[in-house]
Order: C-alpha cells, then sequence, then structure tokens
C-alpha cells in the first residue's frame, strides 16, 4: 500500500527543487479548543520558519467547508494536503478527486473511515484508542479497591475520530468492571461553552443525584473546563463532589488540577507542525513514508501538576 502512493507521488516530486519550493494546503477543523489553537499555530510557525508557502482554509466546524477547501487547494494546483477532518466518514469522493490530480494527502490528527488506503498517503497524530483506554487506566487506579462509579461522559464532536475512539478505548477498559458504568453521554462539541451547557443538564438529573461516586469523562480538556464552570455555578465543589479527567493536556487543565477542581489529564500532543513538515519534504524528494506516526501521549494528574505547570505552559 505505502509503495503504490510513492510510486503515484513519485513521478510528480522526484525532480522537485530544494526544500520549501512547494505549496502546501492545510484545511483545519475550525478554533474550537485550546488544542486546536495549539496545532494551528504549530503548523502555521513551521511553515513559515522553512518559507513554505502555505494555503489556509479554517473551516468553522463544517466538513462541507474542508471539502471545499480541498477542492480549492486542487483547483489551484497545491503539491500537498494537510487534512484533519472533521468527521470520519464522507471524504472519498474528494479524496479521489485528490489522488486524480496527483495531489498526496497527509491526514493531520484525525483519520477518516475509508476502506480504501490509497485515498491517502499518510496518518500523523496520536492514538486516541489508547487515549480512551489511559483515561479509564487512571480511573481504575484512583477509584482503589471500590471500582464502582458512575461517569458523566462529554462526548467531543459526533462522528470525529477523536469521539469515537476515545469513547471506545475507555468502554474497553471499564469493560471488566461492571461496577463502573456510563450513565450519561453527550456531545459537547469539543468546546467550552457547550461542555458547560450539557454539564448543566447532567447536574439536573436523578443520575447525579443518586450517585455515590461520580466521573466526569470529557473527550478534551476545554469540554471537563467547561462542566467545571458549570458546577461551580450550582454551588457544586467540582475536585469534592467528582472525580474529573480530561484529554489534551492543555495549560488550563494543569492550573484547574493545580487548584484541585480537575484530577486527571491525558496529553493530546497538538504540536505536529515540525513533524508534519518534516514528512511533506519526505514525499517531495521521493522518499517512502510510513503509513501511520503516532504521537506520544503521557498520563498527568494531581501529583505532578504542580511541579509541570510552568513547563506545560510554554507548551499550549
Ligand atoms: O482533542 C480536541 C480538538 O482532534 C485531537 O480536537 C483533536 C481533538 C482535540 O478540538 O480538543
Amino acid at each position: 500500500m505505502k509503495k503504490a502512493f510513492v510510486f503515484m507521488a513519485a513521478p510528480l516530486f522526484a525532480f522537485t527543487a530544494a526544500a520549501a519550493d512547494y505549496t502546501g494546503g492545510v484545511a483545519p477543523t475550525g478554533a474550537e479548543s485550546m488544542w486546536r489553537t495549539a496545532n494551528t499555530d504549530s503548523i502555521k510557525n513551521e511553515a513559515a520558519k522553512r518559507g513554505v508557502n502555505l494555503v489556509f482554509s479554517d473551516a468553522q466546524q463544517k466538513q462541507e467547508n474542508q471539502i471545499r477547501a480541498i477542492r480549492s487547494f486542487i483547483a489551484q494546483g497545491v503539491d500537498i494536503i494537510g487534512l484533519p477532518p472533521i468527521v470520519s466518514s464522507g471524504w472519498e469522493p474528494v479524496l479521489q478527486e485528490a489522488k486524480e490530480a496527483g495531489i498526496p494527502v497527509i491526514l493531520t490528527d484525525r483519520r477518516v473511515d475509508t476502506s480504501d488506503e490509497s485515498l491517502f498517503l499518510t496518518f500523523l497524530g496520536s492514538d486516541f484508542i489508547a487515549e480512551g483506554e489511559m483515561a479509564a487506566n487512571w480511573l481504575l487506579r484512583e477509584l482503589g479497591t471500590d471500582k464502582n462509579a458512575d461517569v458523566f461522559e462529554l462526548v467531543g464532536v459526533v462522528g470525529a475520530a477523536p469521539s469515537i475512539d476515545r469513547k471506545k478505548g475507555f468502554e474497553n477498559i471499564i469493560a471488566n468492571h461492571p461496577g463502573i458504568k456510563i450513565v450519561k453521554s453527550q456531545s459537547g462539541d469539543f468546546t467550552r461553552a457547550k461542555g458547560k451547557e450539557v454539564m448543566e443538564a447532567f447536574i439536573k438529573t436523578q443520575e447525579w443525584t443518586n450517585s455515590k461516586r461520580r466521573v466526569v469523562y470529557g473527550h478534551n480538556d476545554d469540554m471537563v473546563l467547561g462542566a467545571i464552570q458549570a458546577m461551580e455555578e450550582a454551588g457544586i465543589n467540582p475536585g469534592k463532589e467528582a472525580i474529573l479527567i480530561g484529554i489534551d493536556g492543555v495549560a488550563d487543565a494543569f492550573q484547574a488540577i493545580v487548584d484541585g477542581k480537575m484530577h486527571c489529564t491525558i496529553e493530546c500532543n497538538p504540536l505536529l507542525g515540525p513533524q508534519f513538515f518534516d514528512l511533506v519534504e519526505e514525499v517531495m524528494s521521493g522518499k517512502t513514508i510510513p503509513r501511520e506516526v503516532f504521537s506520544i501521549d503521557g498520563t498527568y494528574d494531581y501529583f505532578c501538576a504542580a511541579a509541570l505547570l510552568p513547563w506545560r505552559q510554554t507548551l499550549y
């Protein structure tokens, strides 16, 4: 499979001159979270550093905008496309168009759901299933010997790879512990505002009132940070009345952990710019690149957050 795409890409790029003598098209999902802002800045900064001509188009959370952006990249004749697909499905026609135009596509951060692997060159990002598993494994340790808890899940954008996989990973682990149940699960669209709104509804439910041990599991930190606001406005002490777990590792989550309002965040590294352009340059020089490149993510909780906060604030 690897070879097939390189075979297609090689004639196009074999004679390309020095690095940065190409145009890249990137269409990020929008600006829904601190993670996304860091990811977008990382790609833009790296492009500027390497003198890459970057055509950029913010999709504002709409798949149709991303599709339109790709068509316009094709029309402009860019040399390579970077795509973090908002949702997993519905990409085949436009990716086919890019393929027919001989423009390789690198999936950044999110995957597409397709059986035709020739439609993209590689995937660069995190293993979201592993992140969900890390969140659940941390919870198991936190619960100690009493493995009973009610989980209130803040789902990301419906149909997005990180939402599907972070749920799957978490469920894989808790499946062995029947006392841990997901009692509520609703999308907060990866945003702080929507996370707050969903939490406002959760705390009005019987499940919340009657629960003996509550867990708020957010598919990203921003939604958990919104949930903390909702709890505080309702007079609930977040750090005491629930166990709060997020994903991303943004500086504000570290701060919330230090402040005793949140318990754990699983890292998802958004600083993909350098790796992305390293891959692009390899493609440009006709090299074979791996089918997937994963970033390494860690788990951070109240044992280490204070010590790491100053460093994390320099990251994202
Ligand atoms: O976790 C979330 C964002 O796709 C990994 O998208 C990304 C996710 C990230 O908006 O905060």
